[in-house]
């Protein structure tokens, strides 16, 4: 239900539009897309589509096929179009089979290949679809390209390679491993800053939240969809995760565990509502963990999950904010009036679905079941789901913007959450960093992933 009140007001009042203003029912656009259009449209595909909400696929479907358009005089952030646009296309078609998601996909994919026009094959942050220029954030540290924006295109340029034939796709983004191989790290940890042209790291910020993030995760989902044949990914990932928690991860007085922010050696007390999927990630990952680690990464995972489950229980409407700090007295609170809006994001929740998966602790479904509480509430309004400005306020401010990754994430992992584990079990798919379900590439069985729901 709350999908479909979603996707009836996006349709009712911006349909082939990027996303909806549910308080003044309008479309909103953001810069992320240049003038790609129909953001939500692809990025709910594979959501509707698992809820069986037919018709509305169906005429989705129907709008990519007549009117997703990649021919277009549009400066994009090649991050965001690959989660988004890329990801949602190739779950699409990984589940339902309909030939025009792959060759949009693909389509797109050569799109993206100038970015990595670069001396050092590191992609810009921003390109001309049409010229083909690149160019990085005017405010990242010196002309650098993102750790979490390069960092997060592995899972779906593999699988364009696989569907095209084509093998440029995967070299391009093995050799950002490359790159990235030949580079000393501070102990251990990854700058968030890379400059494409010198191949040397910008300022030595670290972060697994933004700017970091999906970078980690990318490294162990690569493995995870390879059939675990991915060794240079396994490697990475759990070496990382052994910095961080050396560097990164702490405990607060009141017995939080919490995961800092790094500055040039020291560290800021502070993390991300972005930083949450680390609980879910570090469970996934448990698995794998070298020297019978098991038992402790899924308590990690644990215990980031109560952590932000904190965040968002020490807030008048249990929803969490932006950002949280343990430092001047306080733990899980935002103490800044810039960090104390929730926009919709998944990440909580993202970390309950893996943690109940992989505990079947009920208290998991019950932190879900909070949030949809919340969220029907507060974000719950007559034109769609809207973001709140100050989640520690007893009024809602909303702040007009239905995002697209409501309906391909947080909706999505809801779902999840209640459904059995059978449905795109763990064995057969990783989700992109947008939750768009890829299936694993088994090593022995071709293409028979697809449609492996
Ligand atoms: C999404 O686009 C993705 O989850 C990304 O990795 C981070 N930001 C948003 C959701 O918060």
């Amino acid at each position: 239900q709350m999908m479909k009140h979603a996707w009836d007001n996006y349709k009712r009042y911006a349909w082939g539009l990027n996303e909806l203003k549910p308080i003044s029912k309008q479309g909103h656009s953001s810069n992320l897309f240049g003038n790609i259009q129909g953001a939500t449209i692809v990025d709910a595909l594979d959501t509707l589509y698992i809820m069986e909400m037919k018709e509305e696929f169906k005429e989705a479907k129907e709008w990519v096929e007549k009117n997703l358009d990649f021919n277009v005089n549009a400066e994009i952030s090649v991050f965001e179009v690959n989660i988004r646009f890329v990801g949602g296309l190739l779950s699409a078609y990984y589940l339902s089979g309909e030939e025009v998601f792959r060759k949009k996909a693909v389509e797109l994919g050569e799109k993206l290949l100038p970015a990595f026009n670069t001396p050092t094959g590191i992609p810009w942050a921003l390109l001309n679809i049409k010229s083909g220029i690149g160019r990085n954030w005017p405010w990242a540290s010196g002309g650098s390209s993102i750790l979490a924006e390069f960092g997060t295109l592995h899972l779906e340029f593999v699988h364009l390679s696989h569907l095209s034939g084509n093998p440029v796709f995967a070299e391009k983004v093995m050799n950002i491993r490359k790159v990235l191989n030949r580079l000393d790290k501070p102990e251990g940890l990854y700058p968030n800053y890379l400059n494409p042209s010198s191949g040397q790291w910008g300022q030595h910020h670290v972060s697994i939240g933004g700017l970091g993030d999906s970078f980690y995760e990318y490294l162990l989902k690569a493995w995870l969809m390879s059939d675990k044949t991915d060794e240079e990914g396994k490697k990475m990932y759990y070496d990382a995760v052994q910095a961080m928690q050396t560097h990164l991860i702490r405990k607060s007085s009141g017995g939080l565990t919490y995961i800092a922010e790094w500055k040039g050696g020291l560290l800021e007390h502070k993390m991300g509502h972005l930083t949450c999927f680390a609980g879910g990630m570090f469970a996934l990952g448990a698995d794998g963990a070298p020297d019978d680690k098991t038992g402790h990464h899924i308590e990690l995972g644990a215990e980031i999950a109560r952590t932000c489950h904190e965040s968002y229980d020490r807030t008048s409407m249990k929803l969490g904010p932006e950002a949280f700090r343990f430092d001047g007295g306080v733990e899980a609170i935002a103490t800044r009036q810039n960090e104390k809006y929730y926009i919709l994001r998944p990440e909580v929740i993202e970390t309950y679905m893996y943690m109940w998966r992989l505990t079947h602790d009920p208290k998991y479904r019950q932190w879900g079941w909070e949030a949809v509480e919340a969220l029907e509430k507060h974000c719950r309004v007559d034109g769609g789901y809207s973001g709140i400005r100050d989640v520690y306020n007893n009024h809602e401010s909303h702040d007009d913007v239905q995002q697209s990754f409501f309906l391909s994430e947080t909706l999505k992992y809801l779902y999840l959450l209640f459904s059995e584990d059978d449905l795109l079990p763990f064995e057969h798919w990783v989700f992109n960093t947008e939750a768009h379900p890829l299936p694993v590439l088994h090593k022995d069985n071709g293409n028979k992933e697809e449609n492996q729901k």
